[in-house]
């Protein structure tokens, strides 16, 4: 069956120094770059958001980041602006090997909603592309890593067992923001949609 590993957002901000940094998010990059050799896909995703982007709090009046507010397409938390398409921030963590990728995806570039998902964005019908890319390139198996595993990991896994892929999330590869009991939601989330966690 041919695999692809999905690389999620491996990108300066979410590794320690960044703007919206995961605890060890960078510790995971060598044994990322690792499982590589074995894929006969790579494919990365890059969180790539236009300044004033409705997911920053700075965008609304009174919200303060990690406040959670309606939008017309459900709950959405705001962040601290981050992955501001053509920053340094923005940019792959400097030692992951880019270089092996077959595909790039960008998502998070509509001003007025978010896409913490692979497939699709926060309204979880306006899709990216990357299901086409993937069918029309025979891949079934994915196996996921990155950042972070309870937002775009856990949301593209989930996605990705309800489109019918057959979808593996190595945990070890992946470090989690964990807002609120939001990973271990996610980890119940990502088991009752039928996703492996190894
Ligand atoms: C992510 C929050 C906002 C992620 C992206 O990659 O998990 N989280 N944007
Ligand atoms: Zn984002």
């Amino acid at each position: 069956m041919t695999q692809a590993l999905i690389v999620i957002d491996v990108q300066n901000d979410f590794c320690p120094g960044g703007a919206l940094a995961v605890t060890e998010g960078d510790k995971i990059v060598p044994g990322i770059n690792a499982l590589m050799k074995q894929a006969d896909a790579v494919v990365l995703t890059q969180d790539w958001h236009p300044a004033g982007h409705s997911s920053f709090a700075s965008a609304h009046k009174d919200h303060d980041p990690y406040a959670v507010i309606q939008m017309p397409y459900g709950p959405q938390v705001l962040w601290p602006d981050h992955c501001i398409q053509g920053s340094k921030g923005g940019g792959f963590h400097a030692d992951l090997n880019t270089d092996r990728a077959d595909m790039v995806i960008r998502k998070g570039y509509n001003s007025a909603i978010d896409s913490y998902s692979a497939f699709f964005e926060n309204d979880h019908q306006t899709p990216t592309g990357l299901e086409g890319y993937l069918r029309t390139r025979g891949i079934q198996k994915l196996v996921m890593v990155g950042l972070a595993t309870d937002f775009c990991v856990n949301f593209s896994a989930v996605d990705a067992a309800k489109l019918g892929f057959d979808v593996t999330v190595k945990m070890d590869l992946c470090r989690a923001i964990d807002l609120d009991g939001s990973l271990v939601a996610a980890v119940d989330g990502m088991k009752a949609a039928g996703v492996t966690l190894e």
